[in-house]
Protein backbone atom coordinates (compact mmCIF):
# COMPACT_ATOMS: atom_id res chain seq x y z
CA UNK A 1 0.00 0.00 0.00
CA UNK A 2 1.46 3.47 -0.72
CA UNK A 3 2.19 5.75 1.94
CA UNK A 4 -0.75 7.64 2.96
CA UNK A 5 -0.46 11.58 2.70
CA UNK A 6 -0.29 13.57 5.77
CA UNK A 7 -3.06 16.46 5.63
CA UNK A 8 -3.00 19.53 7.85
CA UNK A 9 -6.08 19.54 10.23
CA UNK A 10 -7.39 22.00 12.56
CA UNK A 11 -9.79 21.70 15.95
CA UNK A 12 -11.33 23.99 18.05
CA UNK A 13 -11.89 23.38 21.74
CA UNK A 14 -14.22 25.08 24.20
CA UNK A 15 -15.29 24.05 27.56
CA UNK A 16 -17.31 26.27 30.14
CA UNK A 17 -17.84 23.15 32.69
CA UNK A 18 -15.62 21.85 35.37
CA UNK A 19 -12.85 23.93 35.68
CA UNK A 20 -12.73 25.21 31.50
CA UNK A 21 -9.07 25.82 31.28
CA UNK A 22 -7.58 22.28 32.29
CA UNK A 23 -10.38 20.56 30.83
CA UNK A 24 -9.29 22.42 27.45
CA UNK A 25 -5.72 22.00 28.47
CA UNK A 26 -6.29 18.40 29.08
CA UNK A 27 -8.24 17.68 25.38
CA UNK A 28 -5.04 19.55 23.97
CA UNK A 29 -2.57 16.74 25.37
CA UNK A 30 -5.15 14.05 24.62
CA UNK A 31 -5.66 15.28 20.51
CA UNK A 32 -1.58 14.33 20.37
CA UNK A 33 -2.40 10.81 21.09
CA UNK A 34 -4.77 10.26 18.05
CA UNK A 35 -3.20 7.19 15.80
CA UNK A 36 -1.84 8.11 12.93
CA UNK A 37 -1.82 12.24 13.87
CA UNK A 38 0.39 14.45 15.54
CA UNK A 39 -0.70 17.77 16.99
CA UNK A 40 2.14 20.22 15.84
CA UNK A 41 1.43 23.59 17.45
CA UNK A 42 -1.29 24.46 19.80
CA UNK A 43 -3.15 28.24 20.11
CA UNK A 44 -3.23 30.53 23.32
CA UNK A 45 -6.40 30.03 25.52
CA UNK A 46 -9.04 33.02 25.73
CA UNK A 47 -11.80 33.38 27.90
CA UNK A 48 -15.18 34.72 26.62
CA UNK A 49 -18.49 35.22 26.96
CA UNK A 50 -20.77 32.23 25.34
CA UNK A 51 -22.38 32.13 22.34
CA UNK A 52 -26.00 31.27 22.28
CA UNK A 53 -27.78 30.75 25.56
CA UNK A 54 -26.65 33.60 28.25
CA UNK A 55 -27.18 31.55 31.12
CA UNK A 56 -23.84 29.55 31.13
CA UNK A 57 -20.41 30.42 32.45
CA UNK A 58 -17.83 31.73 30.43
CA UNK A 59 -15.74 29.32 27.43
CA UNK A 60 -12.52 28.42 27.62
CA UNK A 61 -11.62 28.26 23.76
CA UNK A 62 -8.30 27.45 21.78
CA UNK A 63 -7.28 25.32 18.48
CA UNK A 64 -4.81 22.60 17.78
CA UNK A 65 -3.06 22.20 14.52
CA UNK A 66 -2.17 18.83 13.38
CA UNK A 67 -1.20 16.66 11.09
CA UNK A 68 -2.83 13.40 10.35
CA UNK A 69 -2.87 10.72 7.78
CA UNK A 70 -6.53 9.83 8.80
CA UNK A 71 -9.95 10.91 6.75
CA UNK A 72 -11.71 13.30 7.73
CA UNK A 73 -14.57 10.67 8.99
CA UNK A 74 -11.45 9.12 10.81
CA UNK A 75 -10.26 12.08 12.46
CA UNK A 76 -14.24 12.63 13.32
CA UNK A 77 -14.21 9.68 14.43
CA UNK A 78 -11.34 10.25 17.03
CA UNK A 79 -12.42 13.29 17.55
CA UNK A 80 -15.83 12.13 19.24
CA UNK A 81 -13.56 9.16 21.11
CA UNK A 82 -11.46 11.85 22.61
CA UNK A 83 -14.41 14.03 23.61
CA UNK A 84 -16.32 10.50 25.15
CA UNK A 85 -13.08 9.54 26.84
CA UNK A 86 -12.97 13.18 29.05
CA UNK A 87 -16.59 13.32 29.45
CA UNK A 88 -18.47 15.67 27.03
CA UNK A 89 -20.40 16.29 29.96
CA UNK A 90 -23.69 19.28 29.90
CA UNK A 91 -27.16 18.19 28.83
CA UNK A 92 -26.70 18.10 25.07
CA UNK A 93 -28.59 21.56 25.17
CA UNK A 94 -27.82 23.56 21.52
CA UNK A 95 -25.02 25.48 22.49
CA UNK A 96 -25.84 24.90 25.94
CA UNK A 97 -22.86 24.00 28.16
CA UNK A 98 -20.59 21.64 27.92
CA UNK A 99 -17.27 19.77 29.83
CA UNK A 100 -15.40 19.77 26.74
CA UNK A 101 -16.37 19.87 22.56
CA UNK A 102 -14.03 19.09 19.80
CA UNK A 103 -15.27 20.88 16.27
CA UNK A 104 -13.11 19.67 13.04
CA UNK A 105 -12.67 23.05 11.45
CA UNK A 106 -10.64 22.13 8.60
CA UNK A 107 -9.42 19.16 7.14
CA UNK A 108 -6.67 20.21 4.43
CA UNK A 109 -8.83 21.61 0.93
CA UNK A 110 -11.86 19.49 1.54
CA UNK A 111 -14.99 20.59 1.45
CA UNK A 112 -18.23 18.97 2.00
CA UNK A 113 -21.39 18.88 3.55
CA UNK A 114 -23.04 16.03 5.89
CA UNK A 115 -25.42 15.37 8.61
CA UNK A 116 -22.77 14.63 11.11
CA UNK A 117 -19.82 16.67 9.34
CA UNK A 118 -19.63 20.17 7.24
CA UNK A 119 -16.03 21.10 6.20
CA UNK A 120 -14.93 23.72 6.58
CA UNK A 121 -17.11 24.01 9.89
CA UNK A 122 -19.79 25.69 9.23
CA UNK A 123 -19.46 28.63 12.48
CA UNK A 124 -15.59 29.01 11.07
CA UNK A 125 -15.91 32.11 9.55
CA UNK A 126 -18.30 33.73 12.29
CA UNK A 127 -16.87 32.69 15.47
CA UNK A 128 -14.09 35.41 17.39
CA UNK A 129 -13.34 32.51 19.72
CA UNK A 130 -12.20 30.61 17.01
CA UNK A 131 -10.93 32.72 14.24
CA UNK A 132 -8.66 34.73 17.18
CA UNK A 133 -6.73 31.49 18.03
CA UNK A 134 -6.96 30.21 14.19
CA UNK A 135 -5.12 33.04 13.52
CA UNK A 136 -2.65 32.73 16.38
CA UNK A 137 -1.28 29.55 14.62
CA UNK A 138 -2.00 29.93 11.01
CA UNK A 139 -2.92 33.85 10.19
CA UNK A 140 -2.06 33.17 6.35
CA UNK A 141 -3.72 29.65 5.96
CA UNK A 142 -6.82 29.94 3.42
CA UNK A 143 -10.25 28.83 3.45
CA UNK A 144 -11.02 26.49 0.39
CA UNK A 145 -13.21 29.53 -1.10
CA UNK A 146 -9.59 31.37 -0.64
CA UNK A 147 -10.68 33.94 2.01
CA UNK A 148 -7.75 34.15 4.33
CA UNK A 149 -7.83 33.48 8.19
CA UNK A 150 -5.95 36.79 9.13
CA UNK A 151 -8.77 39.29 7.01
CA UNK A 152 -11.61 36.81 8.07
CA UNK A 153 -10.49 37.97 11.76
CA UNK A 154 -11.18 41.86 10.69
CA UNK A 155 -14.84 41.01 10.63
CA UNK A 156 -15.49 39.90 13.99
CA UNK A 157 -15.61 41.63 17.14
CA UNK A 158 -12.89 40.04 19.47
CA UNK A 159 -12.98 42.88 22.08
CA UNK A 160 -14.57 40.59 24.47
CA UNK A 161 -11.89 37.68 24.46
CA UNK A 162 -9.35 37.61 27.30
CA UNK A 163 -5.87 35.58 26.52
CA UNK A 164 -5.13 33.63 29.45
N1 LIG B 1 -19.53 26.50 22.30
C1 LIG B 1 -20.82 26.24 22.35
C2 LIG B 1 -21.82 27.28 22.59
N2 LIG B 1 -21.28 28.58 22.83
N3 LIG B 1 -19.48 30.04 23.14
C3 LIG B 1 -18.16 30.24 23.17
N4 LIG B 1 -17.70 31.47 23.47
N5 LIG B 1 -17.25 29.25 22.91
C4 LIG B 1 -17.68 27.99 22.61
O1 LIG B 1 -16.83 27.09 22.38
C5 LIG B 1 -19.06 27.73 22.57
C6 LIG B 1 -19.94 28.79 22.84
C7 LIG B 1 -21.32 24.89 22.16
O2 LIG B 1 -20.42 24.07 21.57
MG1 LIG C 1 -18.65 23.72 19.12
MG1 LIG D 1 -18.97 20.09 18.57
Amino acid sequence: MPDRIWSPAFIAVGSNLDGPRAQVEAALVALGSIEDTCCVATSPLYQGPPMGPQDQPDYVNAVAALLTQLEPAALFSALLDVERALGRGGTGRKWGPRRIDLDLLLHGDNVREGRALTLPHPGLAERAFVLQPLADLAPTLRLPDGRRIADLLYSVDCSELRRL
